[in-house]
């Protein structure tokens, strides 16, 4: 790849740090007048870095609202979709607003007294002992629109691993999706419907082998679960593990049961992981787990909440890091679904998925934010590339501690003997069925959304 120069952004800034001092941000380029993308074709780039890019935004999904004090705040979609159009990206991608999904898809994975409680619950519903049984509590209040919501995010992850499997896209986004606390039972940790394993279902009608990758803070705890006894879907999670960390899973020793045992990797990481330490060690877990287990797809989690000086992470990664680590990903040439997840300090979740939309579509974007509505979140510097290290949290990773991890995992991949291969001649029912042209509307490269037709 050409290391393209970087200058006007970053010397417009009295800061210190300038993103251009990051070991991983490899597509400095000079900030265009228009602050728009610039565009850097496959000739210029490493091969396969031209793919189609498909991005789905649900309707109003950033309007809804967890509660007042709850850190959750669905607003952070809308903030990071305005950037993505001011930043142009939306003329490298078709862009979808999808349907919301049917009840009858969310039992392909949860239970029907479950999706019943959530689809009838308001914030009004007098107490009960369902509210105990299904776990809306703290955590997962009940708050309006809620079941809208749950949909609205699910449909959207669901879209994007149709536009997959029939190979109309190479790479599908969906930020207000990732939702990888819920469990087949029950909410669990701000999630309801684990729109997660509802593709990862969707996607194993046609792929063989599915890898799910989750770089949120917290361990990917019901994706892992619904996955456990597979030997078809891999999971691998990087998270801060111990001192009662939500949600308490996730130890080495985690590692699959039945047809599932070593389908499993949990990679648990302590306060204060920094740049260096959690890539090079990402990329030593992840390229191995590609060439061990041959995927024929992708999921790959990205929540934010493992950036620095986020509201409820403790770890110091800078956006480009996390960046790196959806370029690294994106590398293999695979077909991958790129969902959110957590985050919490919601201007650099924004920031964080906006870069990465760029990295995806293979666009240099410059330092400097474009305008938007959401201008005042982004003051005083208005960069995207911000230092995040600035609270500092100490480092308890030592060189030594991330070696141990490295050496255990990849003494378990070794249990790997080879990819089991699927006889797939029965391709399991789409629920899809009616919907089947759902998404053959991308939206003009103008930028002006079209909704689905059949919403
Ligand atoms: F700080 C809060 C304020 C109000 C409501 C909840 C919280 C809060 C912070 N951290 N809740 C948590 C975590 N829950 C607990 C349990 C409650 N206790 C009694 C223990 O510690 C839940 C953190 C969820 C993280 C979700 C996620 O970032 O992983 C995510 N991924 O995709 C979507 C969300
Ligand atoms: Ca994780």
């Amino acid at each position: 790849m050409v290391v393209l120069d970087y200058d006007q952004a970053s010397s417009s800034s009295n800061s210190n740090f300038t993103f251009s001092d990051s070991p991983f941000f490899y597509d400095r380029s000079p900030s265009n007048g228009g602050g728009q993308a610039l565009f850097v074709d496959a000739s210029t780039t490493q091969p396969h870095s031209n793919p189609r890019v498909s991005y789905y935004h649900p309707a109003g999904v950033g309007d809804y609202h967890y509660g007042e004090r709850h850190p959750m705040k669905p607003a952070r979609l809308s903030l990071t979709n305005r950037l993505v159009l001011a930043y142009g990206l939306h003329k490298h991608m078709d862009v979808f607003t999808p349907r919301q999904a049917t009840k009858e898809e969310l039992e392909m994975f949860h239970d029907s007294d479950y999706v019943d409680f959530l689809s009838t619950v308001t914030p009004s519903t007098p107490p009960s002992a369902a509210f105990t049984r299904f776990n809306f509590a703290d955590d997962c209040p009940v708050f309006d629109g809620m079941y809208e919501f749950c949909k609205a995010y699910s449909g959207a992850s669901l879209a994007g691993a149709r536009k997959l499997t029939s190979d109309a896209t190479d790479i599908a986004i969906n930020w207000s999706g990732g939702l990888h606390h819920a469990k087949k039972f029950e909410a669990s940790g701000f999630c309801y419907v684990n729109d997660i394993v509802l593709a990862i279902l969707e996607l194993l009608r046609y792929h063989p082998r599915v890898l799910y990758i989750d770089i949120d803070i917290h361990h990917g705890d019901g994706v892992q679960e619904a996955f456990y006894n597979s030997n078809r879907v891999m999971t691998v999670s990087f998270h801060k593990y111990g001192n009662d960390f939500f949600p308490c899973t996730g130890d080495v020793s985690e590692i699959g049961t039945g047809l599932g045992k070593h389908f499993c990797l949990n990679v648990p990481l302590q306060d204060g992981i920094d740049d260096g330490g959690y890539v090079s060690l990402f990329k030593s877990v992840i390229e191995p787990c590609i060439t061990t287990f041959r995927p024929s797809s992708i999921v790959l989690q990205c929540g934010a909440d493992s950036l620095g000086l986020d509201r409820l992470g403790c770890f110091n990664l800078s956006i480009a890091a996390h960046g790196e680590c959806v370029r690294f990903v994106k590398s293999f040439g695979l077909p991958l679904l790129v969902l959110g997840g957590g985050g919490y300090t919601i201007r650099n979740v924004a920031r964080c998925w906006a870069y990465e939309t760029s990295v995806l579509t293979g666009c240099c974007i410059p330092d400097t934010l474009p305008h938007t509505p959401y201008d005042a979140f982004f003051a005083p510097s208005h960069r995207l590339h911000e230092p995040l290290q600035a609270g500092r949290v100490e480092n308890q990773n030592s060189k030594a501690s991330l070696e141990k991890i490295r050496v255990q995992i990849l003494e378990q991949l070794r249990y790997l003997h080879g990819a089991p291969s699927v006889q797939m001649q029965e391709i399991p029912p789409d629920l899809a069925g009616a919907w089947l042209d759902e998404d053959s509307n991308p939206l003009t490269k103008d930028g002006e959304p079209r909704r689905d037709e059949k919403d």
